[in-house]
């Protein structure tokens, strides 16, 4: 008689890894990046994983790798054990029921009994979502060291080795003079060998936008990222339909409710759709599909995650047809440290998609346990979600 898996054992775990450059946003200078890992075993022997990863602790949105590891172990967690862990659907509906919004902490929960469902059938992730329509994603790289000749050298460096051909550089620290003097240097530096793009954290006001968005289409630049608040859905609307050149939205896009809002209102050209602030992968396929039938494009977003949640993303983003603005899932390229057992192949300005079952990635847990927050390691890299300022 054969018996149903259960879920025995949920573990989360935050994991502090330095990046290679402090990274200037402009509502915080990153330093470091906190991982919030889950890995859920079940009596089958399967074990999966997710990660929920956010920007700059409190600073990006309502949820820190904290708070998402409190939702899990206190309120998700004792759901979840002995559940049979093949009914992902059914499972994540009934977690809605009782825990509203935590988006992140959910995408991680999802991700990792998705892993697992895919290992335990032998089908990748992107299988499990039906099936790839490509192997590589175009991945576009972030400058924002915060200094124009860095930020060319970079650039220089990326299309040298052929690793990434799409720039998409944050701005809205700085006066608009000064931000779009520096899109200019660095198209004119990279002119027709890559695209140029911006991403204003909705740093702008509405004012303020409409002038600088004509200036960007002036200098070159090819698409404006949440140029103002996410809240002033009017507005987006107003400058998407002045602009000449597409505006997306990022910060604005929660899961298939807020999509629908801003797919009736017209208020953006381009969706910037990410797994973690959709609320997981099936509500970011939903968001997906409004973008589709509001014949907005999709751009595939990241929060700056590590490799276990960029490859989450990249499975769901690989069953797209169409996916006009590429990915930006460039995150694992920004930590210092390697964290898989086999490295993410980033190369021909795309990343591959792994093909093995699950996720096809396996953590390197020697890594893992050194840069673990409740490790040896722990003072040494301390809360990097704290640090603020220039
Ligand atoms: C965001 O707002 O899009 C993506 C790339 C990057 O540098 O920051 C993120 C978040
Ligand atoms: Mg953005």
């Amino acid at each position: 008689m054969t018996t149903s898996p259960k879920i025995e054992h949920i573990e989360t775990f935050l994991v502090d890894l330095p990046t290679i450059r402090p990274h200037k946003l402009s509502m915080t200078v990153m330093s470091g990046q906190t991982l919030m890992i889950v890995r859920i075993r079940c009596s089958d022997g399967v074990v999966g994983i997710g990660e929920g990863t956010t920007i700059g602790g409190l600073n990006y949105g309502a949820e820190s790798p904290e708070s998402m590891k409190l939702t899990i172990d206190t309120y998700i967690t004792p759901f979840l054990l002995r559940k049979d862990p093949r009914n992902v659907g059914p499972l994540m509906a009934a977690i809605a029921k009782s825990v509203r919004d935590n988006h992140f902490a959910k995408c991680a929960i999802e991700t990792a009994l998705l892993d697992a469902q895919g290992k335990r059938i032998g089908l990748s992730v992107a299988d499990l979502f039906g099936g790839r329509f490509v192997d590589r994603l175009p991945c576009a790289w972030t400058l924002a060291s915060g200094d124009t000749a860095k930020d060319i050298a970079e650039a220089e460096e990326m299309l040298g080795r052929r690793r990434h051909n799409i720039f998409k550089l944050k701005i809205g620290r700085s006066a608009v003079k000064t931000d779009v003097a520096h899109v200019a240097a660095i198209k004119k530096a990279v002119a027709d060998r890559a695209s140029v793009r911006v991403d204003v954290n909705q740093a702008w006001s509405e004012a303020a936008a409409a002038g600088a968005i004509r200036a960007l289409e002036d200098v070159g630049c090819d698409l404006v990222e949440q140029p103002i608040s996410a809240a002033n859905i009017g507005g987006m609307a107003r400058l998407s339909a002045r602009a000449r050149i597409p505006i997306m939205a990022d910060e604005a896009l929660h899961g298939p409710e807020t999509a629908f809002a801003y797919a009736s209102n017209a208020a953006a050209d381009v969706f910037a759709l990410k797994i973690a602030q959709s609320g997981g992968l099936y509500a970011a396929a939903r968001v997906a599909a409004i973008a589709d039938a509001a014949d907005i494009g999709l751009y595939g977003g990241t929060m700056l995650e590590g490799a276990v949640a960029s490859v989450a993303s990249a499975h769901l983003f690989a069953t797209f047809p169409k996916l006009e603005w590429g990915t930006e899932l460039f995150g694992p390229l920004l930590l210092t440290e390697e964290i898989l057992t086999e490295p993410l192949d980033y190369s021909d300005f795309s990343l591959k998609v792994p093909t093995g079952p699950g996720l096809g990635i396996a953590l390197d847990e020697n890594r893992i346990a050194k840069f673990r927050r409740d490790g040896v390691n722990r003072k040494v890299h301390p809360m990097p979600a704290l640090k603020t300022g220039s």
